[in-house]
């Protein structure tokens, strides 16, 4: 690290001269490289971003002038050369650094991200805010082409242009999402990148026809009309002209020279937004990502050298992810009305394999969860049965449309919820812990977890078969072994399942939190105390008859959630005793995710760090037996 060792700040990279921005850049390749190698995170994502990151902390006076990451995934130089260099290898470990953007880890990261397509709509924020103080720094927003096509980043340009408020746009252009990119913006783009190589064609080919004696002039002529024509319709003119921005590209986005010069240039452009356009490679620098830049997205660890995946030798249960693909698929095929819709996660939903299998049913919409809820309840109006598959960190974004668009209209929707739950390394922007308090406030919808990936089947047959709005959320990661292979059967509505029957304590959970509550039971057996099991399954509706049974017998109801607690299940709970008079029957103890943000970390991890595994669950009830104990022991007097 001949050159990066001695950068700790943006202001150190720009002392070096811009002759030495190429070596900087390799070394900053080869560092994230072998760190990848070893503790896996977005590498081809910032691979191809590393010379973006370099030129525009040299071009910028930046933390002074405002850099917005979209996203963040692929800030990695950003960090490294923003006082976080030897932090890296912790990073999305727990205790380390995040892998987006946090305003509280850095004064660079000037807003926090993590979700795609916000960094237009905060940079023009901060541009106003910038010239209403009569402040002069610049704002620089750095886009994906994927992210550009979001909602909002359209909504965000659509004012901007109106606006003219000065500030710069990095568009950074690989043809990728995370699969492939999709949609007409991406059809726009290419045209640009068409149009650009024809001009550079096309003056060759004048130059050439102007040179032929007396023919020449008249074939130039000819040439220009057919080459304006051609330019009318491929140039960045709705950008440009009609959007109201300036435009500056294309340019070689691994290239530090022309990216620096390209920025200045943009520097200089006062009366309004500019745009300018990076050409660059996913996953550039190692032979194998920039081949299969679609997988290298994001890795875990791998062979340096070959660049293939180190995968733990032990044998594991399939994803849910994974049996969540191959099920639909199973639907699809005996229903021809059921229809999987993805936004912009093929893989990381599973819905890959009904893309290839049922291309005429299947839906990439894009990072484009708002749309995608909206297109689902307009197939649905006209009698398919649209399955949405969207984390559920993401379906935060489509929230109005599930209540405004499918619930309100009671529509055949179905929401599959994938990394229902804490999702691990990327931390609070992607666990999925808001889900069951946002879906349970909303009339009409039922909601449902499954306790594994068996019952997971047959919740997804349970849905399509309900004739109204269904969700079902899951966890990140691999199922607990259980039968995929008999045939999925559809479940009552709002029944739960007793697993363990006996003592005065029942624990109440669903979805994950069902095993590591049998394996408390059995735990607590050991040590002669009973607890009754009870796999709620759905959310809503309850199963009321079975829960008000359970206060009227039992002593303590102990009810256990991978959620929020605020709006959770356990809530449910206490309303639904309210609401029945039966509050001071029982004694009720929520378990769950307290009212605070959870860092980025293994899940398991962060799972025992508040208590939810089977020895958090198995220390909670005996705790509680013991207050219980103790008050029978000490009767309380009235006032004390
Ligand atoms: C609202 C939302 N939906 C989905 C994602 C998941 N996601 C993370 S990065 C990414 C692709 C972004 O593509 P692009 O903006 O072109 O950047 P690139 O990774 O190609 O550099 C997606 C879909 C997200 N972060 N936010």
């Amino acid at each position: 690290m001949g050159l990066l060792q001695n950068i700790n700040s943006a202001a150190d990279l720009r002392q070096l001269p811009i002759t030495q921005l190429p070596d900087l850049a390799e070394e900053i390749r080869q560092y994230i490289l072998e760190t990848m190698s070893r503790i896996g995170g977005h590498t081809g994502a910032s691979l191809g971003a590393i010379e973006l990151a370099v030129a525009l902390h040299y071009a910028f006076d930046t933390p002074q002038d405002r850099l917005v990451w979209d996203v963040g995934h692929q800030a990695y130089a950003h960090k490294i050369l923003t006082g976080r260099r030897d932090l890296l290898p912790t990073i999305k470990q727990y205790g380390g650094i995040s892998g987006f953007l946090r305003r509280d880890e850095s004064e660079y990261d000037t807003f926090g991200a993590g979700h795609a397509s916000t960094s237009l709509s905060a940079a023009l924020g901060m541009a106003i805010a910038r010239d209403k103080k009569g402040e002069q720094h610049h704002v620089v927003a750095l886009i994906g082409d994927a992210s550009l096509a979001g909602g909002m980043a359209m909504e965000a340009i659509n004012q901007m242009g109106h606006l003219k408020t000065r500030l710069i746009v990095v568009l950074n252009d690989n043809e990728m999402s995370i699969a492939p990119a999709v949609g007409a913006l991406t059809g726009y783009l290419n045209r640009i990148r068409t149009a650009q190589g024809y001009h550079r064609f096309k003056d060759e080919v004048e130059e050439t026809l102007l040179s032929i004696p007396s023919l020449g002039e008249r074939l130039h002529h000819a040439a220009k009309t057919v080459k304006d024509a051609i330019a009318a319709a491929v140039l960045p003119g709705a950008l440009v002209s009609e959007l109201g921005f300036k435009y500056i590209g294309y340019v070689d986005g691994h290239n530090p020279r022309a990216l620096v010069a390209a920025l200045r240039e943009a520097k200089q452009v006062k009366d309004g937004p500019v745009i300018v356009h990076a050409l660059t490679t996913k996953g550039k620098g190692h032979p194998q990502a920039e081949k299969d830049y679609y997988r290298w997205h994001a890795t875990g660890p791998f062979d340096l050298k070959t660049g293939k995946a180190i995968k733990s030798s032990a044998a594991k249960a399939p994803t849910y992810t994974a049996v969540f693909g191959s099920t639909l698929c199973q639907l699809m095929e005996s229903d021809p009305k059921v229809v999987a819709l993805t936004a912009a996660m093929p893989d990381g939903t599973g819905v890959c394999e009904a893309l290839e299998r049922f291309p005429d049913r299947s839906f990439d919409v894009g990072i484009a969860e708002q749309h995608c809820v909206t297109f689902a309840a307009g197939m649905s109006v006209e009698g398919l049965k649209p399955v949405c598959a969207i984390y559920s960190t993401f379906l935060q974004r489509g929230f109005d449309q599930l209540v405004h668009d499918v619930c309100i209209q009671s529509l055949n929707v179905k929401f599959c919820l994938d990394r229902g739950g804490i999702a691990g390394g990327d931390g609070p922007t992607h666990h999925g812990l808001l889900d069951i308090a946002y879906l349970r406030s909303v009339p009409n919808i039922i909601v449902m977890a499954p306790k594994d990936e068996g019952e997971m089947r047959d919740m997804m047959l349970t849905m399509l078969e309900h004739n109204g709005p269904a969700a079902m959320r899951y966890p990140r990661g691999n199922g607990v072994g259980a039968d995929i292979e008999r045939q999925p059967v559809v479940l009552e509505v709002g029944k739960g399942e007793i697993l363990r029957d006996g003592g005065e304590v029942a624990i109440v959970a669903y979805g994950s939190m069902v095993h590591p509550s049998l394996h408390a039971a059995e735990n607590l057996a050991k040590e002669g105390i009973e607890t009754t099991v009870v796999n709620a399954r759905f959310v809503k509706p309850l199963d009321s008859s079975l829960l008000l049974a359970l206060a009227r017998t039992k002593r303590l109801l102990v009810t256990v959630e991978e959620a929020y607690l605020a709006g959770g299940f356990g809530s449910a709970i206490l309303e639904l005793l309210e609401e029945n008079g039966l509050q001071d029957k029982v004694r009720v103890v929520r378990m769950g995710i307290p009212d605070r943000l959870v860092t980025h970390g293994d899940p398991k991890l962060l799972l025992a760090k508040y208590g939810l595994d089977a020895d958090g669950i198995h220390t909670r009830v005996r705790e509680s037996i013991d207050v219980l104990d103790d008050r029978r022991a000490k009767p309380q007097k009235v006032g004390s």
